[in-house]
């Protein structure tokens, strides 16, 4: 049996009137009161998910991401799931790295259409200093000069890079967990679990918010999914973006052959991050393509604020523009209008 909701006696100062008082933030979650949580029949689940949601983040506003590879493929890890891995036999080369005047105009492009975000990527197992860094932090700067939040995710980085990084006015840096400490051996075998978390704590000290989720759908079970939850929810602070991906099964990959994720374990994945980390921005990330207006909706009722916005993510396809309007009208929601979230 697992407890009801805790609560806080106090409530958010810009709560709607009626709303539940704030949920308390917890960082002691265990595996086992989460795996309950993930196995709840769906309308408590999306039940508790919901009043959490409605009493943490009141009003709900989406935040619109867009997302841009800058440097796509030949990258030396082995991660299982990914189309740019040297590793695997993926057709994701021969695209050539850009540079910061048209990396800056896909940034005014994303801004004109409605993005409050620009997540830039770059293929690579970690930061080299030199001319592309130098590139990177101009990016950055530029992104910034913009009026938009600028994201990078490239891999591990040193603690002076993360200060360069943060002094350029990055506002978050992304780096996944990807899966559970237990599953982790099966996906990747280049770089350890324990380096990803050092580099999020290098991310943290450097004063730069942190983004960092993961995926489902890559062979993993239930106590999987709730020891990745575990892990991102024991991080003091919580993880500032909690991007929540479905995998993409992307031909040459190991994982091509993965089935499809049921879309309601995805709204089960973000309705339990909702719950664990209730003021976090949990972003509905890869594998929306593939799902129905009436699934995405489901996510957003489980709690996903923010989604990727943009015709691709870095090497494969995203919904259109045109529907995530449309999407985001039918449900009532509204675009995040608030730059210091
Ligand atoms: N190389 C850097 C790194 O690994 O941190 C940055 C880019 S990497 C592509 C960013 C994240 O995208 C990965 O950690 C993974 O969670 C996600 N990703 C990559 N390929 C994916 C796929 N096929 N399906 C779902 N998510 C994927
Ligand atoms: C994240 O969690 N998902 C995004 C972003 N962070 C960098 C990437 C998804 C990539 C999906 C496969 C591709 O397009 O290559
Ligand atoms: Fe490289 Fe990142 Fe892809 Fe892993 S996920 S192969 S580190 S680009």
């Amino acid at each position: 049996m697992i407890a009801t909701p805790a609560y806080h006696a106090s409530t958010a100062a810009n709560a709607v009137p009626g709303a539940p008082p704030a949920p308390s933030i917890r960082h002691d979650w265990t595996v086992p009161e989460i795996q309950a949580l993930l196995e709840l029949p769906l309308m408590d689940l999306l039940w508790w998910a919901q009043a959490v949601h409605r009493a943490a983040n009141p009003g709900y506003r989406v935040q619109l991401a867009s997302l841009l590879s800058v440097k796509t493929g030949g990258c030396e890890e082995d991660c299982a799931y990914c189309p740019q891995s040297l590793h695997n036999s993926s057709d994701v080369t021969g695209r050539p790295e850009l540079e910061v005047e048209p990396v800056l105009e896909r940034a005014r492009a994303a801004k004109q259409a409605g993005a409050h975000r620009f997540c830039m990527g770059w293929a690579w197992r970690d930061i080299r200093d030199g001319a592309p860094f130098e590139a990177m932090l101009q990016m950055v700067r530029g992104v910034r000069e913009l009026g938009l939040e600028a994201c990078v995710t490239a891999g591990m980085l040193t603690d002076s890079q993360a200060a360069r990084l943060a002094e350029a006015g990055l506002t978050s840096y992304n780096h996944n967990l990807d899966t559970s400490p237990e599953h982790y051996d099966r996906i990747i075998s280049t770089r350890t679990y324990q380096e990803r978390l050092e580099t999020l704590a290098r991310v943290r000290r450097a004063g730069i918010s942190m983004c960092c989720g993961g995926i489902i759908g890559m062979g993993e079970t239930t106590t999987d999914r709730a020891s990745l939850l575990q892990v991102l929810a024991s991080l003091n602070p919580h993880p500032e973006s909690v991007p929540i991906n479905a995998l993409v099964a992307v031909e040459g990959t190991p994982l091509q052959e993965q089935p499809p994720v049921d879309p309601l374990e995805l709204v089960r994945m973000v309705a339990v991050a909702r719950i664990l980390m209730p003021t976090s921005r949990v972003r509905l990330s890869a594998g929306r393509e593939t799902m129905s207006r009436e699934g995405q909706v489901l996510c957003l009722l489980a709690g996903a604020d923010s989604i990727f916005y943009g015709d691709t993510l870095l090497t494969t396809g995203n919904s259109a523009v045109d529907a995530d309007r449309e999407l985001l009208a039918a449900a009532g929601v509204n675009p995040w209008l608030d730059p210091s979230r």
